[in-house]
């Protein structure tokens, strides 16, 4: 295949961009019929890729239908549609996945279809090596192709969609079919509700949060009830303190329309582990030796005590806040960072919403220009390369379509900030990428695309023995550090990052799916409907 689309297609009025490689010329066809002939391609070596290519722009064409290209060497690129609307199922399978992913109850099939599934992990969970403490660590949502739960990689995929909610508020009018649909709240709202609930569970009753809650290593492809392994919680770590500060204190505003009690309790639950926050230094997670399942070990909580301090003094005022924030950024913090290890990002999304009626002038100046900064070095690489994504080569590591995601949603909010048509241009070929624009010629959401992957790395896509996958799951992406046997053997010593990828069940470093790669994608997908669909 030689010319690469957002295999789900694209709005008649946006930007439409295909990618083609090795070769001189293309045609368009809408329902199997000509619609233009594209020719006189530059290509250009693309060191991401290894690839030589170049971009059709097909903005122009704006008639509602199927089309698919073809090119001068007789391939036929996949399928795609022109409308209006043309991403509506996969806004609603993306957040659906969250409930795919829930622990602790069972998954009835008027919700859950064909994947349904009984309650799992429903034990009491003990201290690990102290027995004497334990916790009805009940619910939440499982974190990836594990089992596990922690609460730094929970927390920040509930921030994302926080944020997402907060910003497209009207594009969360959508029924996901969950048990607490009708209610009243935002199906979002429910489901996160699900993985807070779980967050309140993880919570020493100083206000400390334990870092996660797994078994001592990974069970095998068996259905989550079908595990029989002991669970255990971890020591508690400042760094899971703070997400968890932050988006308790988040929570408990956005809550507080439909649930005042629900945000009662997340206002007492931010409180107690700001006033830990206060009180303590440093605690780093390290696993104990006999434990092999994830870390998620994060060095600094700097970050996570900003988004911690930012959200505080949103909720209350505590004008200790401003002082705390101030001497965070007097060191180098990233504030444009919204991944599961540095969170500055959160800051700043947080403050250039509230704005300067809210935060002293400087600061939001400060965060806006290095947002904008940020973006339009984003936007630099993005059109540098005619895959269109603002990565280099060393950026294709564990989970690289997380990098990408989170570029998108930088580029969102700075055309929120700014309502700049290069901002959102850009945000549209990160999420093309994701969906199919990139030399895989993959869509990398399961049951989004001609080609989308099939095998996400995911316990019960093994175990369920359904043929199709679970729509709606992002993949991790290539990694030029491909680490598990399978990709080891598929993928060639010298392959280009962005071919390091392998759509194989075992594949755990170059396709497991996450909470926090598919809430970034919620987040992009949310603001462009927001920008696409007035
Ligand atoms: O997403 C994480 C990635 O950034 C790390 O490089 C990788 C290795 O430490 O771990 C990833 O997180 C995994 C977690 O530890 C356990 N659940 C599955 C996660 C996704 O692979
Ligand atoms: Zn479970």
């Amino acid at each position: 295949m030689s010319v690469f689309t957002n295999q789900v297609g694209y709005y008649t009025n946006s930007v439409k961009i295909a990618t083609v490689k090795d070769v001189s010329a293309c045609t368009l066809f809408r329902n199997d019929k000509i619609v233009k002939e594209f020719n006189g391609f530059e290509l250009k070596y693309d060191e991401n890729s290894g690839d030589n290519i170049s971009v059709v722009d097909f903005s122009e064409i704006k008639e509602p239908g199927i089309y698919y290209f073809t090119d001068n060497l007789g391939n036929k690129s996949c399928s795609f549609t022109i409308s209006d609307n043309p991403y509506d199922k996969l806004f609603t399978d993306i957040q659906k996945m969250f409930y795919f992913q829930r622990c602790g109850m069972e998954l009835e099939e008027k919700y859950a279809g064909i994947y349904s599934h009984k309650a799992c992990h429903t034990a009491k969970v003990t201290l690990l090596k102290d027995p004497s403490v334990s916790c009805d660590c009940l619910g939440g949502w499982h974190d990836a192709g594990d089992y596990g739960r922690y609460v730094s990689a929970g927390a920040v995929a509930v921030a994302h969609l926080l944020y997402a909610y907060d910003l497209c508020k009207d594009k969360f009018n959508v029924s996901l079919n969950i048990p607490e649909s009708g209610n009243g709240m935002p199906d979002i709202l429910n489901e996160v509700a699900y993985e807070l609930k779980f967050l309140l569970c993880m919570q020493r009753n100083d206000g400390a949060m334990y870092h996660k809650c797994t078994s001592m290593y990974h069970t095998g492809f068996v259905m989550p009830e079908d595990d029989g392994l002991p669970f255990f919680i971890t020591p508690v770590t400042s760094v899971s303190t703070g997400d968890a500060c932050g988006v308790f204190a988040q929570a408990a505003a956005i809550y507080k329309k439909y649930d005042e009690e629900f945000s009662k309790t997340l206002k007492e639950a931010a409180i107690k582990s700001f006033e830990w926050l206060l009180a303590n230094p440093l605690y780093i997670f390290e696993n104990p030796k006999e434990c092999y399942t994830g870390t998620y070990e994060d060095p600094c909580d700097s970050d996570e005590r900003l988004y911690a301090y930012t959200q505080i003094y949103l909720l209350t005022g505590d004008e200790r806040c401003l002082g705390l924030i101030r001497n965070i950024l007097e060191y180098k913090i990233n504030t444009t960072a919204l991944g599961w290890s540095d969170v500055g990002g959160f800051t700043s999304l947080a403050v250039l919403t509230a704005g300067p009626e809210v935060f002293p002038d400087d600061l939001t100046a400060r965060l806006r220009q290095q947002w904008l900064d940020e973006a339009d070095r984003l936007v630099n690489v993005s059109t540098g390369n005619s895959y269109g994504i603002a990565c280099h080569p060393y950026n294709f590591n564990w989970g690289s379509n997380m990098g990408v995601l989170l570029n998108g949603m930088v580029l969102c909010f700075a055309h929120h900030l700014t309502g700049l048509d290069k901002y959102i241009n850009a945000a549209i070929a990160q999420f093309d990428y994701i969906l199919g624009r990139n030399a895989m010629d993959v869509s990398y959401v399961t049951g989004h695309g001609e080609r989308a992957f099939r095998n996400p790395h995911n316990r019960p896509t093994v175990a369920d023995n359904i043929d199709d996958p679970i729509p709606g799951f992002v993949s991790g992406g290539p990694n030029r550090f491909p680490c598990d046997p399978d990709a080891k053997k598929i993928i060639p010593e010298g392959t280009a990052p962005m071919k390091c990828f392998a759509d194989v069940i075992g594949s755990y470093s170059t396709n497991e799916i996450t909470i926090y790669w598919n809430s970034p994608l919620v987040f992009l997908l949310a603001y462009i409907k927001s920008v696409f669909e007035k």
